[in-house]
């Protein structure tokens, strides 16, 4: 029934995007560079922000949500109906992929995020010394994901780099499984 439903709303070419990660991983400043706001002045998000951002005759409805550890337990709230998880990594912390890893994984084990696709988005690749794309991947155990269809892919929110190209798998993906399902 849920995939019905979910079927009929990207018939209409409306999506629900959510946006989660680590605190400071750089998720408002992702939205507020994809919307074309200025970036220099982002502050740690206390509760959600809901953006809706258009790409290739989509409406992405993003929720971003905040992601300080006393925020997360806050995350389950936004699960309900999303149609691809954005996970945003800061790829010049290595301290906290393992952290990070755990609650992905954890996120992909909840029934609700059932069918919806994952987005692995590696971000501040603008800062020299930033991890590579391989070993996120590695230390986030992503080739280990059977559940759920997934993607990571490099960018920088300062820069936008790659911000499109998210946007576009993201959309893509959509496409792709209005005919699969
Ligand atoms: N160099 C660089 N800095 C970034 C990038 N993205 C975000 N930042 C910086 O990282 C810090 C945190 O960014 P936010 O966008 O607030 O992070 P967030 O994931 O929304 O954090 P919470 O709301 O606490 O969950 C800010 O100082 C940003 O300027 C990036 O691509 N490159
Ligand atoms: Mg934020």
């Amino acid at each position: 029934m849920l995939s019905i439903l979910r079927k009929a709303r990207l018939k209409d070419k409306e999506m629900r995007v959510l946006l989660l990660g680590l605190d400071a991983a750089g998720k408002t400043t992702i939205c507020k560079k994809l919307l074309g706001e200025p970036t220099d002045s982002v502050s740690p998000t206390l509760g959600f922000i809901i953006k809706t951002i258009e790409h290739g005759g989509f409406r992405l409805n993003v929720w971003d949500v905040g992601g300080q550890k006393t925020l997360r337990t806050y995350w389950k709230n936004y699960f309900e109906k999303t149609d691809t998880l954005v996970w945003v990594v800061d790829g010049t912390d290595g301290a906290r992929l393992p952290d990070c890893r755990d609650e992905l994984h954890r996120l992909l084990q909840e029934e609700r995020l059932t069918g919806a696709s994952l987005l692995v988005f590696k971000n501040k690749s603008d800062v020299p010394g930033c991890l590579s794309e391989d070993a996120v991947r590695e230390a986030l155990e992503l080739d280990s994901i059977r559940s759920h269809r997934w993607t990571i892919i490099s960018c920088s929110a300062v820069t936008g780099m790659n911000l499109d190209a998210g946007l576009e798998w993201v959309v893509q993906d959509a496409k792709e499984r209005l005919f699969l399902f």
